[in-house]
């Protein structure tokens, strides 16, 4: 293996590494050290590749747009898979095949896999580096753009080896885009398994390890992130008493100064950047920002929840994004970012749909080709995405890399639901809110490549990242409350921004208008707050929401927090459909927390 392997002082990892170079075949093995040389220097070599054109330098320095194959532009769902020995601990909402099984498969998928690439290695640490809390995983891959949108997203290089050390224990994942190069022949500037059938996100939780074929796009070649921090990690903290979750974590602070810190469980692209980093439009408050994707979770020494960000950066869905939407995401990708799949400006900038600013009379679009606002065809792809480093928000909590995390008042759960669900919604109890929590749906988006709208259970938002039998995993939520005093626990909200009229139109404005829940909810928390309670749950009594200097009509307003019993009749009877799927691994706490919500909505 090449020189400047001495970094390496892990036998297990020399051992793994010298068996995956054998297997997939390189041409050239490069180990990253993580320095800003080796970033600017990759993403030198990148341009000149054609994967990466480098932005206006004046407008956004430092910054780089890359465009890839059409057929890689979400995650793959039904191509990610959850391999055990035994199906039952993947459970019904996973792909799922016999470990050993797979195993073959994936070594033949990867034989020879990398030939006429380079094996880039790169240690990286979900966490800060040297934490207990955080883990170490290896990721070798052969494209230089995972390299780099890894070093933006994690903690990569010689600090993580040193971490490591000569017996530290890491997760092996091995990624290829799936496309040897013959001799002589010419790459391609997004190269990929074309065939989606041929496409594998693969992770053994019983190792652990993952190895994903085919892909180069987001969650499914950034293997840190979907693949360790949630699938493989919610597999392990479940293992060790705590908890790995798709949450965004944010700071609340009051006029007064007081601060809580809240987590928040939404799908894909239903609007946790917007949320991590608002901008309240109530005088006096304060949003700072932790985390807009992962939440790792441990029980303190004060009986309290802790979170904390594994990430270092936003992975953020570009389109919508804008100064009226989201300012702060604006401001923190200004420089030393990465742009996936939007439009290119005549000037050398991007442009994406709703991005606040007039369209340009003529830009390149997401494929490559001319485009001008009368073509009928998006210009950024809806799922196409910003890279920026958490550290150049505007609005980062001085806490968010602190390894302890911080203390968590309250969680949110919610989903994109045009009727029914009402604005905020606050759980009885512990057992109740984690009820709320398995009974979440969605409309689908474009994150995951299948049909967008399509409305669907997300139970805790984690329908896609769950590394274990979801039956399984509502029984350990439910365990949180015998592991501590559950007063101690996070207050649990349902929240949905994404209410429609009967004529289609916004009930709610959103984004920054969102603080005005917000501070209800930190009333709650705090023992104030007024509330109704309702067969669903405490609800904002009439005049409990601050809603000064908002031009909401009052019938709006009433849809927005009305109790629709018939609607929820549907709810908890698809909800009881859905429940069977889990046969006996359905914890019996949330059938009888459905029959009792049934027999509260018969009364009415
Ligand atoms: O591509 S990612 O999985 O990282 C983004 C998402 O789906 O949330
Ligand atoms: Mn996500």
């Amino acid at each position: 293996m090449a020189a400047g392997f001495e970094a390496i002082g892990n036998g297990e990892l020399l051992a793994w590494l010298r068996d995956v170079a054998q297997l997939c075949m390189p041409d050239n093995v490069y180990l990253c050290d993580g320095s800003p040389e080796e970033y600017a220097y990759m993403c030198d070599q990148l341009v000149r590749q054609g994967t990466f054109t480098r932005l206006n330098e004046t407008l956004r320095p430092d910054c780089f747009l890359a465009r890839s194959h059409p057929s890689d532009v979400a995650r793959v769902e039904d191509r990610t898979y959850i391999c055990t020995g035994d199906q039952a601990e993947a459970g019904p909402t996973n792909n799922w095949a016999p470990a050993e099984e797979m195993k073959l498969k994936m070594a033949c998928m990867f034989k020879d896999c990398m030939a006429g690439r380079t094996m880039y290695i790169i240690p990286f640490s979900m966490g800060p580096v040297g934490s207990p809390f955080s883990m170490i995983g290896v990721e070798v891959t052969d494209s230089p753009y995972v390299v780099v949108n890894m070093t933006i997203m994690t903690r990569v290089g010689t600090k993580v080896l040193e971490a490591l050390g000569a017996d530290g224990k890491f997760v092996p994942c091995l990624h290829s885009v799936g496309a040897p190069l013959a001799p002589g022949q010419e790459d391609v500037t997004w190269p990929c398994e074309r065939d989606p059938a041929n496409k594998y996100i693969v992770h053994f939780p019983e190792d652990p390890s993952i190895w994903s074929y085919g892909s180069g796009y987001g969650g499914n070649a950034l293997l840190g992130k979907k693949c360790l921090a949630l699938r493989i990690a919610s597999a392990v903290a479940r293992k060790e008493g705590w908890l790995a979750e798709h949450m965004l974590i944010l700071a609340l602070t009051s006029p007064e100064g007081k601060k809580h810190y809240v987590a928040g469980a939404f799908p894909s692209a239903c609007g946790k950047t917007n949320l991590a980093m608002m901008q309240p439009t109530l005088p006096g408050w304060k949003v700072t920002c932790l985390g807009d994707d992962i939440a790792w979770m441990r029980i303190g020494a004060d009986g309290r929840l802790y979170a904390m960000n594994p990430e270092t950066g936003f992975f953020g869905v570009a389109p919508g994004t804008s100064y009226q939407s989201n300012p702060n995401a604006m401001d923190t990708f200004t420089r030393n970012s990465i742009f996936t799949n939007v439009a290119l400006t005549d000037h050398g900038d991007v442009w994406w749909e709703e991005m606040g600013v007039p369209a340009p009379a003529h830009a390149i679009d997401w494929e490559g080709n001319d485009w001008s606002p009368d073509a009928d065809r998006k210009a950024a792809h809806p799922n196409s995405r910003f890279t920026a480093p958490a550290s150049q928000c505007p609005v980062i909590d001085p806490d968010w890399q602190n390894p302890a995390g911080v203390p968590i008042s309250a969680f949110l759960f919610g989903g994109r639901r045009a009727s029914t669900i009402p604005l905020v919604n606050e759980a009885f109890d512990w057992e109740h809110g984690v009820f709320m929590g398995s009974a979440a749906g969605s409309e689908t988006t474009a994150a995951n490549l299948s049909k967008t709208g399509v409305l669907r259970h997300d139970p805790f938002a984690m329908l896609p990242f769950c590394g274990y039998n979801m039956g399984d995993y509502f029984t350990h939520w439910l365990s949180m409350a015998d592991r501590t005093d559950a007063a101690k626990l996070p207050r649990i909200f349902f929240v949905n921004w994404f209410r429609k009229g009967d004529d289609g139109h916004w009930l709610w404005p959103g984004y920054g208008e969102n603080s005005r829940v917000l501070k209800w909810i930190f009333e709650r928390v705090e023992g104030g707050g007024e509330a109704v309670e309702t067969p669903i749950g405490y609800l904002p009594a009439p005049d409990a929401l601050d809603l000064s200097g908002l031009d909401l009509p009052s019938e709006d307003l009433s849809a927005l927090l009305a109790v629709d019993i018939e609607g929820w009749k549907g709810e908890a009877e698809g909800l009881g459909t859905y429940y069977d799927g889990f046969g006996d691994r359905l914890p019996g706490a949330l059938r009888k927390q459905l029959a009792a919500l049934k027999e509260r909505l018969s009364r009415g």
